[in-house]
């Protein structure tokens, strides 16, 4: 083995029981198992989006496991959408000694898990928490999941650009994390573009009758909707919006990003813009082996979240091979040194605020399918 040439916790030889290992990167070799611990929503209203990470994560430490020198032990949780089931899965593994937590799906549960991870000292990373906040919470908590902050502008400006957009209605769900952030940032994007908001439009993530409020925008003769929702409002939203004849540009946030929403709404999902962290057709080799993989152990269709997640895996186990440990104050102090990882979304850099760099793109909903925009 080679010597351990880097710094921190790696240095020298392994201690009897604990997760410090000897050399660095492929050469890191660490005698236990990595416990890595992952709060996903596996049943309530944002099951759509946990179970393509579950079965990413699972994939992606199978695929690591193999590459020699650290093994991962992966325990998977259902935080049933539900914060208060959160906390109690993210006191039940900074308890049991998990040396990672990756989760939970949403903002919305992050907000309150966090704290708990961040007040037990365990390194937490995001893998779909795109909220504004979420990594401020503390300096155990990290994310590669782009937020809408860094996402909205860009796919704001891709849908001016493309539909000569002047005047447009915002849509909200205001009691949630994801949906509030991702409203700021619609409304600065269009703000900073010069779009007039003709109506702000609120509503909540549980409402499934859109009919009323839609008559309301169809009135103010918008050339966009612009929505910040969760798929259980945006699928009736958007197929709603159609029925009711309104025909113009519908633009979504993050909760758009899924196979579920052109599942859901059908038709009415054709010409949906959306901001992305992934598209399936990259031809990044790394996507490519993910997407036959996924196939073959699954067999069905990754989607962005899923992408994310696997990506998740493979910047934890850079972390630990940068220090060559698997302990959590290495892996905490590690995930920032994180660089131009190549990933199966591209090259990832976690950056000082601990938040995800990554190139975006801008998707649109054609043929029942996510092709880029730009
Ligand atoms: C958040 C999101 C959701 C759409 C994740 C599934 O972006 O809650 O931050």
């Amino acid at each position: 083995l080679a010597a351990c040439s880097g710094t921190g916790a790696g240095d020298g030889n392994a201690k009897a029981g604990t997760l410090v290992g000897t050399g660095t990167g492929s050469s890191c070799t660490i005698s236990g198992e990595v416990p890595v611990a992952a709060a996903f929503s596996l049943t309530g209203a944002a099951a759509q989006y946990g179970a393509g990470q579950k079965n990413a994560v699972e994939l992606a430490v199978e695929n690591l496991n193999k590459a020699g020198g650290v093994k991962y032990k992966l325990t998977v949780e259902d935080d049933q959408t539900d914060p208060k089931q959160g906390i109690q899965l993210f006191e039940q593994f900074v308890q049991d000694g998990s040396s990672v937590i990756i989760g939970p799906t949403l903002s919305n549960t992050a907000m309150q898990t966090d704290p708990v991870a961040q007040e037990g000292k365990t390194p937490v990373l995001g893998v779909s928490n795109t909220a504004e906040g979420i990594t401020a919470l503390g300096d155990y908590i990290f994310r590669d999941s782009l937020t809408e902050g860094a996402v909205i502008p860009q796919t704001i400006k891709a849908a001016v650009a493309a539909h000569t957009l002047k005047n447009v209605v915002l849509m909200y769900s205001n009691d949630d994390a994801f949906t509030t952030s991702g409203y700021q940032a619609m409304k600065a994007a269009l703000d900073a573009d010069g779009v007039k908001i003709l109506d702000t439009v609120k509503f909540s993530k549980t409402d499934t009758d859109f009919h009323a409020l839609l008559d309301q925008v169809k009135n103010a003769k918008p050339d966009a909707i612009v929505v910040s929702a969760l798929l259980d409002a945006a699928v009736p939203l958007v197929t709603q919006a159609r029925e009711l004849g309104i025909t113009v540009p519908i633009v979504g946030g993050n909760g758009f990003n899924s196979p579920a929403l052109i599942k859901g709404a059908g038709a009415a999902a054709e010409g949906v813009i959306v901001g992305a962290a992934w598209n399936s057709a990259s031809e990044n080799p790394q996507n490519q082996q993910f997407l036959k993989d996924y196939q073959a152990k699954f067999n069905a269709a990754p989607d962005q979240f899923a992408a994310q997640a696997y990506a998740g895996m493979q910047v934890i186990d850079d972390a630990v091979r940068i220090g060559c440990s698997g302990e959590r104050e290495a892996i905490k102090t590690n995930l920032s040194k994180v660089k131009d990882l190549p990933t199966v979304l591209g090259d990832m850099s976690i950056d000082s605020n601990r938040d995800a760099v990554q190139t975006a793109l801008v998707q649109v909903i054609k043929d029942g399918k996510f092709t880029i925009l730009k």
